[in-house]
């Protein structure tokens, strides 16, 4: 069978998307803030655009090592959906769908949002078990879901291979017609350009390398390097370093970071309806709007903050494509890339307070938290304005790691871990 051409994809790898935060023109830091976040990604601007949007405090600084969107951000492949099992999951996610729906209008800054559907293919029995438990769940939850048989699922995405021969055959599929994709870099542009007209300060090129606390043990600020910032209330969103970050308030996180990549075609004309994820053979894949086709690996086999992952991982889920889909397997890659990812034991974030007072964190969300970005930065910013969780990010905790009430979503995240 022929392959991918990856000679392209060596000789152009690494980050397709670094750019865009460099023309933002960011102030210097104020002395104090009523509140900070740390991480210019999706999940943090979009925090601070809720603190000051829904909860009058503005003012308030974006802290960002490097450049707004520079982060998972833009290094992802986009795919948003709110099928997963539990009401805990299935309520945030959901949450965070409902969200992008009016999300255009909500920033007047077009996201792209394209709900062409998201298809989750099932090669064996214990796939076709599991993601039917997905399908009821779901429905359950209100929750749009239905189970395709391999013939209905070729219908909803012609080029997909339903051939009995191949190594692992579709077997049945699971379908969210809501789900789809959205334009990463506009999805923080949006975010940023509106809480700027609110009032925010996005400082970039800003590393926060340590959290003060007073005598009482309660944040009293951070040192960055743009000099000390006085606050009272710290929200941390720094996804895939998240420890890091933490234990500079001296607080031990259950977290593991790993490199996620992702990779993207020479750009053709539109031949690919949907978003399709394969657990089993592991790949996913959709089309941009410019016409490439957009995949994505699972996450390599060691911790790392490299920010590049194992070339065996793109060719391990390139080989997967080409049996999905014969017709891809003369295209050439344009480039890939990677990003660190903050992974959970249980697969399902962390958002809410911290044993610090004035700690919020917002983590964990590993292979999926571009499709919560609304969701998560909303919820964050109702926590650190009141001091207390939502309703929806309240089993979020990370207490949860000590009581046992853990929220095992492996088999919907749905990324080779
Ligand atoms: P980021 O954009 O990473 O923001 C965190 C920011 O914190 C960074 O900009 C970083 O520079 C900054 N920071 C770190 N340390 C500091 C510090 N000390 N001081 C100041 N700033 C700091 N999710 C999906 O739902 N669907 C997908 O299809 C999907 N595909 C993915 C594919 C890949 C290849 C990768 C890598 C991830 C994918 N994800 C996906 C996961 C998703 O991208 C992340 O969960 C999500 O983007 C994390 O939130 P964020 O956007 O705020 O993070
Ligand atoms: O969570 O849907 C997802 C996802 C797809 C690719 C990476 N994460």
């Amino acid at each position: 069978m022929r392959r991918f051409s990856l000679s392209s994809l060596l000789s152009e790898s690494l980050n397709a998307h670094q750019g865009w935060g460099r023309q933002w023109r960011s102030p210097a830091p104020k002395a104090a803030y009523d509140a900070i976040i740390i991480g210019g990604g999706g999940h943090g601007l979009g925090a601070a655009y809720y603190l000051a949007r829904e909860h009058g405090l503005t003012n308030i600084a974006v802290l960002e090592k490097g450049w707004i969107g520079g982060g998972n951000a833009g290094r992802n492949t986009t795919i948003i959906r709110s099928n997963y099992l539990y009401d805990e999951s299935a309520a945030f996610y959901e949450h965070a769908v409902k969200l992008w729906e009016g999300l255009s209008q909500e920033l007047n800054y077009n996201v792209m949002f394209s709900q062409r559907g998201v298809l989750m293919l099932a090669h064996n029995v214990h796939d076709v078990q599991s993601f039917k438990r997905h399908v009821y769940s779901n429905r359950l939850n209100g929750i749009d879901n239905e189970w395709l048989t391999p013939e209905e699922a070729k219908a909803f995405c012609p080029p997909l291979n339903i051939s009995p021969d191949i190594r692992y055959p579709v077997m049945g599929a699971a379908l969210q017609r809501r789900g789809g994709t959205a334009r990463h870099d506009a999805v923080v542009w949006g975010y940023a350009r509106a809480a700027d007209a609110l009032g925010v300060d996005i400082i970039q090129n800003c590393e926060v390398t340590a959290i003060n606390r007073g005598p009482d043990g309660a944040v009293t600020g951070v040192e960055t390097t743009r000099g000390a910032i006085r606050t009272k209330k710290i929200g941390v969103s720094v996804a895939g370093h998240t420890s890091v970050v933490m234990a500079m308030a001296g607080v031990r996180m259950p977290l593991e970071s790993f490199p996620l990549q992702a990779l993207v075609s020479e750009p053709v004309k539109p031949c690919f309806p949907c978003v399709l994820m394969s657990n089993a053979v592991h790949a996913y894949i959709s089309q941009s709007d410019k016409g490439e086709l957009v995949i994505g690996a699972g996450t390599d086999q060691y911790v790392s903050y490299s920010q590049q992952g194992g070339l065996h991982i793109t060719t391990h889920t390139l080989d997967a494509i080409c049996e999905l889909f014969p017709q891809f397997t003369r295209m050439k890659m344009l480039r890939s890339w990677g990003g660190i990812v903050d992974v959970t034991p249980d697969r399902s974030p962390i958002c809410g307070k911290t044993p610090v007072p004035g700690l919020y964190v917002n983590c964990g969300w590993g292979t999926g938290g571009f499709k919560a970005t609304p969701g998560a930065g909303h919820l964050l910013a109702h926590t650190v304005a009141r001091d207390e969780p939502h309703p929806i990010n309240a089993p979020f905790t990370l207490d949860r790691f000590r009581t046992g009430r853990l929220i095992d979503e492996a088999a919907a995240a749905a990324v080779a871990h």
